[in-house]
């Protein structure tokens, strides 16, 4: 990714004078972020999509215009499920884990819950929430409680050769691989270190309330951090293996293909979404009398900053809401838009990290020679009308 030309001192300073700017023009305006206030006026955007994912694998898709507060409501919290949505009735239900293992385990949902408890606030972003036209918000925020994945794989005793941590998914479909048709449950793996991280959780709760069955009811993986396909939803087994584990999920599909060669001479590499990556995106055009102002969110990164270009104009810096505020969570921000004309306008928006990487643009190498729609993570333009 870019490096942003400014160091960060001079970029701290830069924001602190526009700050000092935009609070002379409205100082209230950063802490109102998506929270509408009397007399807003919500702009719709004029680029709306063109057609709607089906519905059996995307449900409760939420669009940015209608979002309204930080933390993402369990009702409006997007769902996808790419086999069957498994209703499990939890008394009869086990967590297992084996393979690789010492001493195989199984575990109750009470006897989950009974070990220690710990949240976590993550903006969860399926990495097919690729811009227009199909899908642009299939992403969301909540606050997810737990116990930790690590004690419980230290518990079994992963083996010496453990190497992957697969996670499998009580929903399952058929997988046709050369001309052999198998039914296959949903899985995932990732290396043994990353499934050690601390933050992992195995997940039975949702803002509070009991995972909601479209959300993996009753444990899930959330992998904080991580692309939505690494967070594996009704969970029933955990195994440890010597190998990655290579099916759809991993080797076929929500796989990143990219030529790092030339036209003439292309290089193909194949990866499978993995983490996050630095993101921002245009939320709504707020208008409230004769003001105007910009919402918009940041995530994937450690946000420093983010920055709002109108039509062809400089990038101004907008005012992070910091407020609220998690390390895994999504940034709101706002930008005054005092001289509005009257009209269609073009707004992009791009984020700043705290290394200086900058949001890439659709023209930088990392975007443009991507020829799969995961993980595009370029800057987002989209189009409104000021209107008389
Ligand atoms: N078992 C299972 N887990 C799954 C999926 C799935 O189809 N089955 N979809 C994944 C994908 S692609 C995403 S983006 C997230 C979405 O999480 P949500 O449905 O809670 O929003 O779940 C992931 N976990
Ligand atoms: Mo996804």
């Amino acid at each position: 990714m870019n490096k942003s030309v400014l160091s960060r001192r001079a970029f701290l300073a830069q924001s602190g004078a526009a700050l000092a700017g935009l609070a002379l023009f409205n100082s209230s305006w950063a802490a109102r972020a998506f929270a509408l206030q009397d007399g807003d006026v919500i702009l719709p955007w004029l680029d709306q999509r063109i057609g709607d994912p089906p519905p059996e694998r995307v449900a409760n898709q939420q669009t940015w215009e209608k979002l309204n507060s930080w933390i993402t409501p369990n009702d409006q919290f997007f769902s996808i499920a790419h086999y069957n949505r498994p209703e499990i009735d939890a008394a009869n239900w086990r967590l297992e884990i084996g393979g690789l293992v010492n001493q195989p385990l199984t575990f109750t949902l009470d006897e989950i819950k009974a070990l220690p408890r710990r949240e976590v606030i993550f903006t969860l972003e399926c990495s097919g929430n690729n811009g227009r036209p199909v899908v642009d918000s299939i992403i969301g925020n909540a606050q997810w409680a737990g116990t930790p994945l690590a004690t419980l794989l230290e518990q079994a005793g992963v083996l010496e050769e453990g190497r992957e941590v697969v996670f499998i998914g009580a929903d399952a479909g058929e997988e046709m691989i050369r001309e052999q048709t198998i039914v296959q449950h949903f899985a995932r793996s990732m290396s043994l270190e990353d499934a050690m991280n601390p933050d992992n959780l195995l997940v039975y709760e949702m803002n509070g309330e009991a995972l909601p069955q479209p959300n993996g009811y009753p444990l899930r993986l959330i992998a904080p951090g991580w692309f939505g396909i690494a967070n594996i939803k009704w969970l029933e087994r955990i195994e440890v293996w010597d190998t990655r584990l290579m099916n759809r999920w991993m080797a076929r599909d929500y796989v990143t293909l990219r030529n790092e060669g030339t036209e003439e001479e292309p290089i193909w590499t194949e990866s499978s979404v993995s983490r996050n990556l630095l993101k921002s995106a245009p939320g709504r055009v707020v208008q409230n009398g004769d003001n105007f102002r910009i919402d918009g969110a940041a995530w994937g990164a450690p946000i420093a900053a983010v920055e709002v270009k109108i039509d062809d104009g400089e990038w101004q810096l907008a005012q992070l809401d910091t407020t609220q505020q998690a390390e895994y969570a999504w940034v709101f921000w706002s930008l005054g838009w005092p001289d509005a004309q009257v009209g269609e306008h073009r707004i992009s928006s791009r984020a700043i990290d705290t290394d200086g990487n900058i949001q890439p643009a659709p023209d930088d190498p990392l975007i443009a020679n991507k020829v799969t729609y995961w993980e595009s993570n370029g800057q987002l333009t989209r189009l409104v009308n000021i209107g008389m």
